[in-house]
């Protein structure tokens, strides 16, 4: 393998050694014709406008003059499915080729890392390339620290050019409620209010929520909101003191303990208020799945968890999307219905169960990706229940060997995640995520076969480039010897 070429993701096919494509005052970008190609072209001359400083304009169906054009096709191609691509560079030309829009976006993300830091030539390639799994998602927490649309925004783009196409949004947790919802208005009103350590918190209006979601689909990623039920409900409980137990209203919670509360899970004013909830995250939520936590339940009776759960997936069903609950879901036997997404590494078996049951799996095991564990023993950010994550651990694991009895067969993909107990900051956001997610992202993205932790961490230094030049915050690991 070569390791000139920075790229990450690591393509499913790659040629090196042609002669490069120099851009220069008189390239123009060619998209087919069409809305959506025109866009994506737009939005990769945007990038590679600030990054050359060149103009750059796109021009829909133009006959460019020679050795000038960068090229956007649609082609027929079924092997390419709906996010492969083909890049190719020339000295004549530059030209993605997908067989849908989505391709075209992951050929230019490659292209742009093919330029990190405003290269004019673009080394010549031939890039033949399609997705490993087809859920590469990334999870921010906005219930222990509030974020809002500007940094998630900003977080969404920054995954985004690693081929990341989920953003899991954690919208609700004992510390605060984070989206409005009109048919229980005191969620977010009084619910949003507080955070970890007591700041002031903050939730998304319904209207920020939605730009959130087109801001996400411009850029190929599905939002998947996560309510987190009925365990990690203390703010909703504040908001709503029916819904407990007692009836009492609890103290908003600022520290980080978890499995303390629970929704009353046998009265009525509870399943009026699952079923408001969950419809309206569903009625505006384009993507086709909603996320109902279930994890850590600890307060919850079991039995009372089983009946919740096999209550609440009919629920999302009925309103057109997919469950996905945590790991611990496989208690309430739902087989295929729910899809279960894996983190607690010291409970494999949950996963092997899951997949005997017939369903389907998310791969987060909290030992490889959970991206707010500390680095190493001295870092001043994050946790360490599962041990600490440098890039060696987030990179060298193999989501269909990592648990006997779950493969490839039952793996619908792979999701880092980050919990912000200790985030306060978009740069400590950043530092947490860069250079662990690029990591994930291939294990997400490239065949097994191609993948080598070498070659890996060779490429993944060229990425400071790239970084600096979009000023992204990043912990320069010691497993790695950066470029400057
Ligand atoms: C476990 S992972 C949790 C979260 C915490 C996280 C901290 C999971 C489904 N639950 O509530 O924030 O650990 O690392």
């Amino acid at each position: 393998m070569t390791t000139e070429l920075s790229l990450v993701p690591w393509p499913a096919e790659l040629e090196t050694g042609g002669t490069p494509f120099v851009l220069d005052d008189s390239t123009v970008l060619v998209p087919d014709p069409g809305a959506e190609p025109t866009r994506l072209a737009e939005q990769l001359a945007a990038h590679l406008r600030s990054a050359t400083g060149l103009p750059l304009p796109v021009t829909p169906g133009a006959t460019p003059q020679a050795n000038a054009a960068v090229r956007l096709a649609l082609i027929t191609d079924e092997s390419l499915g709906r996010e492969g691509y083909e890049l190719t560079v020339t000295a004549e030309e530059v030209v993605i080729r997908a067989a849908a829009p989505a391709g075209l976006f992951y050929g230019a993300q490659t292209l742009r890392q093919l330029v990190p830091a405003g290269d004019r030539a673009v080394p010549g390639v031939r890039v033949r390339d399609v997705p490993r799994f087809g859920w590469r998602g990334m999870m921010l927490d906005i219930a222990r620290h509030f974020f809002g649309t500007a940094d998630i925004e900003r977080f969404i783009d920054l995954v985004a050019l690693y081929k990341i196409n989920v953003v899991h949004l954690h919208l609700s947790d004992d510390q605060g409620w984070r989206l409005e919802i009109d048919g229980w208005p005191e969620l977010a009103r009084v619910g949003g209010r507080g955070q970890v350590g007591g700041g002031p918190g903050g939730y998304l209006s319904k209207a920020a929520y939605r730009e959130i979601v087109a801001y996400a689909a411009q850029r190929y990623v599905t939002i998947v909101p996560e309510i987190d039920l009925p365990g990690h409900t203390n703010a909703a409980l504040v908001a709503y003191p029916e819904l407990s137990a007692s009836e009492q209203p609890p103290e908003p919670y600022t520290g980080t303990r978890v499995g303390f509360s629970s929704l009353r899970v046998d009265s009525p004013q509870t399943a009026k208020f699952v079923r408001a909830v969950l419809t309206e995250v569903a009625e505006l939520t384009p993507g086709p799945y909603v996320h109902i936590g279930g994890d850590e339940a600890l307060s919850t009776p079991p039995d009372d968890y089983v009946r919740f759960m096999r209550d609440t997936v009919p629920v999302v069903a009925s309103s057109g999307k997919q469950a996905v609950g945590w790991q611990e879901i496989v208690r309430a036997g739902l087989g295929p219905d729910a899809l279960v997404q894996y983190w607690n590494t010291r409970q494999p078996e949950q996963a092997a169960e899951a997949a005997r049951a017939g369903a389907r799996l998310i791969m987060s095991p909290a030992a490889h990706v959970y991206l707010d564990m500390k680095y190493h023993d001295d870092w001043h950010l994050g946790q360490d229940w599962a041990g600490c994550v440098d890039v060696h651990d987030a990179y060298g694991w193999d989501p269909g060997t990592l648990v006997d009895g779950v493969d490839d067969t039952v793996v619908d993909g792979v999701e880092a995640a980050l919990w912000t107990e200790t985030i306060t900051t978009m740069a400590d956001i950043e530092v947490m995520t860069f250079p662990r997610l690029p990591a994930v992202a291939e294990v997400a993205w490239t065949p097994q076969a191609r993948r080598d932790w070498d070659h890996f961490r060779a490429r993944l230094a060229g990425h400071v480039r790239l970084w600096q030049a979009l000023s992204v915050a990043f912990y320069r690991s010691e497993q790695v010897d950066w470029e400057r």
